[in-house]
């Protein structure tokens, strides 16, 4: 059964399983799972969970479901573990977000190397075996994702490079590349806001894109950093379908936000932090897997036409908002 959590308003529902897992649920003692990315495999759902270990670093972890919601089974065997002596996993592999492109699935996901965090792709076709591709974008460089589909011949990338001068702010990028292996022709797609606004300074993507009838549904995390620490926070955009660079709209309001105890307290308190959607076979229903306070993973689950209509409705969604920055 779904239940929501705090005001009947919401459109993203949570589960009443919430937290789906926890580390007591692992075979090994571990300090934490969260951020998963997630595919539809094989007639099952399956996450790739970051497990972080009491080592502080982490690794990626298969755990398959038949419904999504219950019955998991965590395969320990099916695992994704840093390669330490390279530069770019020295100190672990987070956050993955997995595109299907044919009959392969194109994990992107932050490399956790000595000189920071960056932009790292790995292939599969089974989850057993991960194809190491290589450094994406070098720190630091992280929230990234890969489109299912090139646009005249190239491949898209959102991400998230973060100056060394933190007063620039952190915004959401789009690279452009004809193998996978060559980036460049890269521009800001969405600025983080300033000021008030709950995605000031800092912006980047939740799960990769989905593609609609109005275009491709994005859906980011803004930080607000208070006197208390940061709360992330989950909005929404739409892209051309055609051309991704082209911002159609934006929202105002955050829909997604820490509310329920998972998510308020944890190893990180109140972060709600999305790698993966999954669209169930409706068409509409979208099921968010997302890591709750850094600790547990989580469910959601939201109407496609209800985020669009969101959209639409809001002041920002009939202007385009490429380069807003306030
Ligand atoms: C981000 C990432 C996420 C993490 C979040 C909150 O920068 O590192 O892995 O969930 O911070 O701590």
């Amino acid at each position: 059964m779904i239940v929501k959590h705090g005001d009947p308003r919401e459109m993203f529902i949570r589960s009443s399983d919430n937290p789906l897992l926890t580390a007591e649920a692992f075979p090994r003692m571990v300090n934490a799972v969260f951020n998963p990315g997630v595919v539809s495999f094989d007639g099952l759902t399956l996450l790739l969970v970051r497990v972080e270990s009491r080592t502080g670093l982490s690794s990626l972890v298969v755990a398959t479901s038949p419904n999504g919601v219950d019955g998991w089974e965590i395969d320990w065997d099916r695992h994704m573990q840093p390669e330490r002596d390279t530069f770019s996993e020295h100190w672990g592999v987070e956050d993955p977000r997995i595109t299907r492109v044919g009959d392969q699935y194109y994990i992107v996901y932050t490399g956790y190397g000595v000189g920071g965090p960056m932009v790292c792709l790995a292939v599969t076709e089974d989850f057993v075996t991960f194809e190491r591709r290589g450094v994406l974008q070098p720190p630091e460089d992280k929230d990234a994702a890969l489109f299912p589909t090139t646009f005249d011949g190239r491949w898209a990338l959102i991400h998230r490079p973060a100056p060394a001068s933190s007063g620039l702010g952190a915004h959401m990028w789009l690279s452009w590349s004809p193998d996978l292996c060559h980036w460049g022709d890269a521009r800001i797609l969405l600025h983080a806001r300033r000021g008030g606004f709950w995605d000031a300074n800092k912006i980047g993507l939740g799960p990769p894109p989905l593609a609609t009838d109005h275009g491709w549904l994005i859906c980011y995390h803004g930080v607000r950093v208070t006197a208390s620490g940061s709360l992330y926070r989950l909005g929404l955009a739409l892209l051309d379908i055609g051309d991704p660079s082209k911002v159609l709209m934006r929202g105002d309001e955050w829909i997604f936000g820490p509310d329920a105890p998972y998510e308020r307290a944890g190893d990180v308190p109140d972060v709600v932090f999305p790698c993966g959607w999954l669209l169930e076979d409706d068409g509409d229903t979208l099921r968010m897997y997302y890591g709750a306070a850094d600790s547990t993973v989580c469910l959601a689950t939201a109407s496609v036409e209800r985020l669009l209509a969101h959209l639409e409705g809001h002041p920002s969604g009939s202007v385009p908002i490429a380069n807003s920055s306030d």
